[in-house]
């Protein structure tokens, strides 16, 4: 009888023991994690933010997820999670923000994994005339809530329950990445006029999916997400 120190069953062991702990040390193993966590049908978004937060971000691992754009912030999908989630890698040039927008019903963990980004978290517009039998806005500017500063591997977490948010890089000079999952995945949202509440609906678009750019027609054809 012999004992292998980190024999195959001993390291399984340990990596069951981290996931249990909501850690994870790679890409790879993050996505794998979220897999499994999603088999279910009653996610806890705890341990997902947990395990986002576990993530130390390596830009070796999610390189090759950021495209940018000179004029825009991208969205470029990593994973499709089964149909449960999206996973994707965002990119945000200097100076380079969203519109301010709802997120779908969907849950969102966003993860910064370079630079800096600006979350200003505003309150949904109230509704509160009618006109020919619909519900409109009031007209007045939407009413911010809060601003957050977030840093390299810091997370948040947003859904429509807490409003809406603009998220920004604030930096003049440097570039910014982060990793967002939404679940359920979605491709349609609301973007809302900040000086009179009015909402519209905004197609979300992918420049890029699997690390591999989309052909030019598509990146045309996008409709303004962001500013
Ligand atoms: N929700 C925006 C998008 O998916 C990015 S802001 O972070 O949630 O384009
Ligand atoms: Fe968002």
């Amino acid at each position: 009888m012999y004992n292998v120190p980190c024999g195959k069953s001993s390291c399984l062991i340990e990596n069951r023991e981290k996931l249990r702990r909501e850690e994870v040390s790679t890409l790879r193993e993050l996505i794998d994690a979220l897999h499994e966590i999603f088999q279910t049908d009653h996610v806890n978004i705890d341990h997902v933010q947990d395990l986002m937060t576990s993530y130390k971000s390596n830009p070796v691992e999610w390189k090759k997820f950021a495209k940018f754009d000179r004029y825009r912030y991208t969205r470029n999908l990593v994973d499709e999670g089964n149909g449960r989630f999206n996973l994707m890698v965002l990119c945000w040039g200097e100076g380079h923000g969203s519109a301010i927008h709802d997120h779908a019903n969907a849950h969102c963990v966003m993860k910064v994994l370079q630079g800096k980004l600006c979350e200003t978290r505003y309150a949904w517009p109230a509704k509160s005339e009618m006109e020919e039998g619909v519900m409109i806005e009031n007209g007045e500017e939407l009413k911010e809530l809060e601003r957050n500063m977030l840093d390299t591997n810091e997370i948040c977490y947003i859904n429509d329950s807490l409003g809406l948010h603009r998220v920004e890089n604030p930096s003049a000079m440097n570039p910014a990445v982060s990793l967002h999952l939404y679940s359920p995945p979605f491709s349609t949202c609301s973007v809302f006029n900040k000086q009179t509440g009015q909402k519209s609906m905004c197609k979300v678009t992918f420049w890029s999916k699997y690390g591999e750019r989309r052909n030019r027609e598509i990146q045309d054809a996008r409709s303004p997400e962001d500013n």
